[in-house]
């Protein structure tokens, strides 16, 4: 779908939800400048996306129903701010990363977002699964950061801060284990993140920040978390996907502007690994670090007090250990 398409399309949608009683398909037309085939077009691919709209003589159009669904034209007009500057998908692709990497390697620029209602093919760190049945919100961000590759060593953590103040607009507190997992109180994960990207030496082509978040959906529900069960309410797919849009831009903004300092405290206040017993172990399997986590440094490494000492680790899986 062209960007020209999704604008009307979203004129179309805007007009009807300013008059109830029908919109003319000759007023359609007018105001857009197309003709009333065109328009007919338009509403039949919006039915197609899962609006419902009525089209009776004499009264025009007008809307029934709207999908629950992340689609562009309902999470475009619940962002609050200017971060995205171009929305994508909605529905079901493989993995929103890769839709995301290729129209960064094809030059799109910061903001550009890619959608899903659904993924064959969600993936974690180190090639693990995502599960990403219908219920959750699917996005990816395209980001060109102005840093040093060093520099964006604590990008993830940053992220993972946007999401949760994200989970926060939704009402949904989140605590943070390092290195990106969201979760609530008793550990379940509501929400994980997943940044890829290319650099050429220190310099950073892009990075794609991938988001997956449980809205009504919890996979395993021994280990996953619902927003709906959290916040207590049922929360629109797309008022999920603009609020964690909002809050990863945010975040992401303010790291550009100020770095990692602002965030240090906020970080503290909701790490769920903070005092804890944990074993870390690498994509291997080897252990690490063991001991107790007494926070992060300002590299965003997670400091383990083992018994040879205090352990900064820049990556790896963590584990609570039985105390
Ligand atoms: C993550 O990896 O937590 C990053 C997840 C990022 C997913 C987003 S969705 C949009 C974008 N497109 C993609 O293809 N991916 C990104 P990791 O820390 O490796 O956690 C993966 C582990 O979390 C799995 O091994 C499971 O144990 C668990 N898991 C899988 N699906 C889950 C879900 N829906 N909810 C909670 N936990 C899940």
């Amino acid at each position: 779908m062209t960007r020209r398409s999704d604008d009307r399309r979203a004129a179309i949608l805007q007009a009807m939800r300013e008059v109830p009683v029908g919109v003319s398909g000759e007023l359609l037309a007018t105001g857009l400048g197309v003709s009333r085939v065109a328009v007919r077009k338009h509403v039949e691919a919006l039915r197609e996306l899962g609006y419902s709209i009525e089209a009776r003589a004499g009264e025009g159009y007008r809307l029934t129903g709207v999908p629950d669904a992340p689609l562009p034209t309902e999470v475009r007009p619940r962002l609050r701010t200017d971060f995205v500057t171009r929305l994508e998908g909605g529905r079901v692709t493989g993995s929103t990363n890769d839709d995301a990497r290729a129209l960064a390697l094809a030059g799109a620029p910061e903001g550009t977002v890619v959608l899903a209602a659904r993924q064959t093919a969600g993936r974690g760190r180190l090639g693990r699964e995502w599960a990403s049945p219908p219920g959750g919100v699917y996005a990816s961000i395209v980001l060109r950061p102005a840093v040093e590759t060093p520099e964006a060593i604590v990008l993830p953590l940053v992220i993972g801060l946007g999401a949760a103040r994200g989970l926060d607009a939704l009402g949904v507190s989140a605590l943070l284990k390092w290195p990106n997992d969201l979760l609530c109180e008793d550990g379940r994960k509501v929400a994980g993140v997943l940044l890829e990207g290319l650099s050429e030496g220190w310099l950073i082509e892009w990075i794609v920040a991938g988001v997956g978040v449980n809205v009504r959906c919890a996979p395993d529900p021994a280990r996953d978390a619902s927003v709906d069960e959290l916040a207590g309410r049922t929360v629109p797919l797309a008022e999920a996907a603009a609020a964690m849009l909002d809050g990863i831009g945010d975040a992401y903004r303010r790291w550009q502007e100020e770095g990692f300092a602002p965030f240090a405290k906020e970080y503290a206040a909701r790490s769920y690994l903070a005092g804890r017993q944990v074993r870390v172990s690498d994509a291997a399997g080897r252990v690490v670090a063991e001991g107790g986590v007494t926070g992060i440094d300002a590299l965003g490494r997670l400091l383990v007090a083992t018994v040879a000492g205090t352990v900064p680790v820049v990556a790896g899986e963590v584990t609570l250990r039985e105390e």
